[in-house]
C-alpha cells in the first residue's frame, strides 16, 4: 500500500532550531549543542493524522547565507513550508524569509521555537494566520506541528 507523502521545507534564520526539531521528533531528546547545517539535511518523519499513516519529507536548509545560492533547487514541489524563528531574538531576519516564501503560493506554517526562552511572547507581531509556538527544549507543541501542516496541505 502505498503511504502519502509531502514535501516540507523547513526554512529560517541560522540558529533558530530548526536541526534540533528534527533531531527530536526522531529521538524524543534535545540536542544542546549547535552544529550548522552544511546546504541540506532530509529527515523522513510518519505520522498517524487522522487514522491515515503520513510521511513528511523534512528538506532542513541551513540559515547561512553562504548556502542560499542552492535554495530554488531545494524547495522544488514544496507541499509545505515551515518558516521557523526564535522567540528571544530579534524578528527582522524572519520578515524578510517569510516574505519571499509567501510569493510560493505555497502553504506556510510559522513557528516560533524556543517559548521555554519567552513564554509571554506577543503573538500579535506575527501577522499571519496560521502559526504556533514551540519549545524543541521541552518537547512541547512538535506534534501538533504535523497535525496542522496537514490541514494546511489538504
Ligand atoms: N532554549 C532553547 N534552545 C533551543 C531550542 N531549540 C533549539 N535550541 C538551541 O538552539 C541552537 C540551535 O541549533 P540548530 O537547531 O542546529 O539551529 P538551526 O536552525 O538548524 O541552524 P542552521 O543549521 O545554521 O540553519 C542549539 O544550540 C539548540 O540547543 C529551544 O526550544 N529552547
Ligand atoms: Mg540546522
Amino acid at each position: 500500500m502505498s503511504i502519502e507523502t509531502f514535501k516540507i521545507c523547513l526554512v529560517g534564520d541560522a540558529r533558530v532550531g530548526k536541526t534540533t526539531f528534527t533531531h527530536a521528533l526522531l529521538s524524543n531528546k534535545f540536542k544542546q549543542t549547535y552544529s550548522p547545517t552544511l546546504g541540506v539535511d532530509l529527515d523522513v518523519i510518519i505520522r498517524d493524522i487522522g487514522g491515515e499513516k503520513i510521511r513528511f519529507n523534512i528538506w532542513d536548509c541551513a540559515g547561512d547565507k553562504n548556502f542560499q545560492g542552492l535554495k530554488d533547487g531545494y524547495y522544488l514541489k514544496a507541499n509545505a513550508f515551515i518558516v521557523m524563528f526564535d522567540v528571544s531574538k530579534p524578528l527582522d531576519e524572519f520578515k524578510k524569509i517569510y516574505k519571499e516564501i509567501s510569493k510560493k503560493n505555497v502553504p506556510i506554517l510559522v513557528v516560533g521555537n524556543k517559548i521555554d526562552l519567552n513564554p509571554t511572547f506577543d503573538w500579535s507581531k506575527i501577522e499571519c494566520k496560521d502559526k504556533i509556538g514551540i519549545s524543541t527544549k521541552s518537547l512541547s507543541g512538535l506534534n501538533v506541528v504535523f497535525e496542522r501542516l496537514a490541514q494546511l496541505i489538504e
